[in-house]
């Protein structure tokens, strides 16, 4: 059974990945409507893994006898400055998510919920590998800088992660 206070820091992450995903979904659509089809494709697969993130903490808060709340959306930016400022935006929530999840977990160790610390674990662990894959991108956005043609076979690069069905955590940009 959840205590009260585990329960409501679950709800606040479960806004917290449903925002993610709103987020991301955004981004993919901005980045659709600039042409980038393998960078809009990579980020709607980012946006469907951070709705299962969402989902997977909606069900465990309800086998524990919880009430996983659904939030209400907020909007997020629709419109970027760039691909870079879009990837450098993914980096920054990233770590922010981070940030959450080790709260959380600090949480279930002061309420000595081990049931619920363990869960996080995978959270955890997802964390390091999306915080890890944003920044391999981030750095690329810098080599590739203003150069057109770097940018096109970035966003092909990013087509084939996506088009593979492992955008996200799993995924790798192609070196
Ligand atoms: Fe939910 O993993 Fe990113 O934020």
């Amino acid at each position: 059974m959840l205590s009260s206070k585990v329960t409501s820091a679950l709800n606040k992450q479960i806004e917290m990945e449903a925002f993610s995903s709103q987020y991301y979904l955004s981004m993919a659509s901005w980045a659709e409507t600039q042409g980038l089809n393998g960078i809009a494709g990579f980020l709607y697969k980012h946006a469907d893994e951070e709705r299962m993130h969402m989902l997977k903490l909606i069900k465990f808060v309800n086998e524990r006898g919880g009430h996983g709340i659904v939030p209400a959306l907020k909007q997020p930016p629709a419109t970027f400055k760039s691909v870079k400022a879009v990837f450098e935006e993914v980096l920054k929530h990233e770590v922010k998510v981070t940030t959450e999840i080790n709260n959380l977990v600090e949480i279930t160790l002061k309420e000595k919920d081990y049931t619920t610390h363990n869960f996080l674990q995978w959270y955890v662990s997802e964390q390091i590998e999306e915080e890890a894959l944003s920044r391999q991108i981030v750095d690329k956005m810098k080599l590739i800088g203003e150069d057109k043609g770097g940018l096109y076979f970035f966003d092909r690069d990013l087509e084939g992660i996506a088009a593979s069905g492992s955008a996200g955590a799993e995924g790798k940009p192609a070196k």
